[in-house]
């Protein structure tokens, strides 16, 4: 048995970046990389050195090898096209530095034949290995290696896997206004390739999967003795798909934020974008969400016992944004009536015309980074979704899209044979899983701007529907942070160190009731706060600082 070392503290959040631009510095939050390794290893080929044949070798069997040799190694519908022993320092092509030496495999998986999924898997030296495999990938529709992601595994002395979804993102896209796509949302790659779509969805992060347990095993002659994923927004989908359609490949899954509806939460991202797409004069400027969040605290705040400027549950406030509205000309503290409009159709659950729901609204609290709402083109991933993936015309007007024939025109396109909906839905169907011994661990902050808290929320219910309560509780949690915005931010605290509570889960079967999250600034925790196991609340216990986990206890409310 392999010695189990943590020696860092390690977060949920390695990739959140969102389904959407987010306009400012995407935090690692909680990777605090320990960067030194204090034994110096010259390189990642192991104490046990094979003899090199450079034939191929069955992965049935093996014993361990040296890293070069990987690059022989024959696996079904994936080239190894390089491997090889890294010293340390590394700087990988994302700018992530790496100081551990480490065996760096770099492959490409094809299950179709439009397929090219690209990944790496990074592997600590066999002393070194903590015996575990560990995977994440990006947000939104990023075509990206996450190297972030890959360093902290790595430094944390797992063998580190991730890929770029099947499709290399493009960085010379502009929207209708000429400001650049970002990464995360260009779609366009998506238009007249259903199986890259597919890749993209699900099957991506499984064949990768799947060939890196096999070169993991190749290496050191052991395969993991257990398996991990996390991920955030469109990291956190991939993280539901592999429980609801892999329930072999993890045992564990922290999925943040999860954009798992992702069809419907598009047309809802559309729903929300279309007063200031329609009128720029709709847009409500940073000035104008700042001096909104700021009532919409003041009104909201104290409905949880305690005011820390935080809503603990924004079901509960049930805000005006009319109370804003300029009583005479438009003025800096206050809202006209278009931007009130505005703010009621953003907070308020999208529908067709028949008044049937599609997707709940964004929840109070949310409104400091609606500018992702309120642009001249649909937030987030959804311009790109309906231009490419879904119309595929380059000029589609999401202006004109119709909240009835559209959507199921949208959900119904066939996608090599399956609909749109069934290949990109992760749909809340993990009894297997859970059978099997997996555990999902779900996490959703309150004040998201991109992907709706509520979609979180619905999954549980759904989960709770498919099964009874206390049988579910065995294999899926899911974790509401007040305050926090998408992935990470916001007022409330949001560095927490969800892949130790899933391996305690997996590995001592201890199910996690809370977990403690911490607010950092400027390199300080300047509050810690239990996150509960919904549906309970952290109650405060009337005595002691507010800012100190240890005054709060979790409770039914
Ligand atoms: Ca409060």
């Amino acid at each position: 048995m392999r010695s189990i070392r943590r020696s860092i503290p390690t977060g949920s959040r390695p990739n959140s970046i969102g389904i959407g631009f987010k306009p400012r510095v995407i935090r690692l939050a909680g990777w605090s990389i320990a960067a030194g390794c204090a034994s110096i290893l010259i390189s990642c080929s192991h104490s046990i050195l094979q003899k090199e044949t450079g034939t191929a070798i069955s992965t049935e069997g093996v014993t361990s090898r040296s890293c070069t040799s990987l690059v022989n190694l024959k696996l079904a519908g994936t080239t190894i096209t390089s491997a090889t022993a890294i010293a340390p320092p590394f700087t990988a092509p994302s700018g992530a530095t790496v100081s551990t030496p480490f065996c760096r495999v770099v492959g490409v998986s094809s299950p179709s034949s439009d397929s090219t999924i690209n990944f790496e898997v990074w592997l600590p030296d066999a002393a070194a290995w903590n015996g575990k495999f560990y995977s994440s990938t990006g947000g939104g529709s990023t075509g990206a290696i996450q190297y972030g992601a890959m360093s902290t595994g790595l430094s944390a002395k797992y063998a580190a896997m991730s890929h770029d979804r099947g499709h290399i993102s493009r960085s010379d896209l502009k929207t209708n206004d000429g400001s650049a796509i970002p990464l995360t949302t260009d779609g366009s790659w998506a238009a007249g390739h259903p199986e890259k779509i597919i890749d993209w969805a699900y099957r991506s992060q499984h064949v990768t999967t799947v060939a890196s347990k096999a070169i993991v095993k190749a290496f050191y002659a052991s395969a993991p003795s257990r398996s991990y994923f996390v991920g955030c927004s469109a990291g956190g989908h991939i993280g539901a798909m592999e429980a609801t359609r892999y329930p072999e490949d993890f045992d564990g899954i922290v999925a943040g934020a999860p954009a798992w509806n992702w069809s419907n939460l598009l047309v809802a991202r559309l729903w929300a974008s279309q007063p200031s797409m329609q009128n720029s004069n709709s847009a409500l400027p940073a000035a104008k969400l700042k001096i909104l969040h700021t009532a919409v605290v003041q009104a909201c705040d104290a409905i949880d016992g305690v005011k820390d400027g935080l809503i603990d549950d924004p079901r509960k406030c049930s805000f005006d944004p009319a109370v804003l509205q300029c009583k005479g000309a438009d003025s800096a503290d206050c809202l006209t009536g278009a931007q009130v409009n505005t703010a009621r159709i953003i907070s308020s659950p999208s529908k067709r015309p028949g008044g049937q729901q599609i997707f709940p609204g964004y929840t109070w609290g949310s409104e400091p980074l609606w500018t992702v709402n309120t642009g001249p083109t649909p937030g987030g991933s959804a311009f790109d979704y309906f231009r490419y993936w879904v119309k595929e015309d380059a000029n589609y007007d999401s202006r004109k899209f119709n909240f009835d024939s559209d959507i199921d025109f949208a959900n119904n396109k066939l996608v090599a044979g399956q609909t749109m909906a069934s290949v990109v839905v992760a749909k809340p169907d993990i009894a297997a899983f859970g059978a099997r011994g997996g555990k999902l661990l779900m996490w959703h902050g309150w004040a998201d701007e991109q992907v709706h808290a509520l979609s979180s929320i619905d999954y549980y219910n759904q989960v709770m529907a498919a099964n009874t309560k206390a049988k579910a509780d065995g294999f899926y949690r899911l974790f509401m942070a007040p305050g926090v915005q998408h992935c990470s931010g916001g007022d409330g605290p949001d560095t927490m160190d969800t892949l130790s509570a899933i391996e305690k889960w997996v590995e001592q079967g201890v199910a996690p009731e809370q977990i403690t999250a911490s607010k950092i600034v400027a390199g300080k925790v300047t509050r810690t706060r239990p996150l509960c196991a919904y549906p309970k609340v952290a109650k405060y216990s009337g005595a002691g600082s507010i800012d100190d986990a240890a005054n709060f206890t979790c409770t039914s409310p």
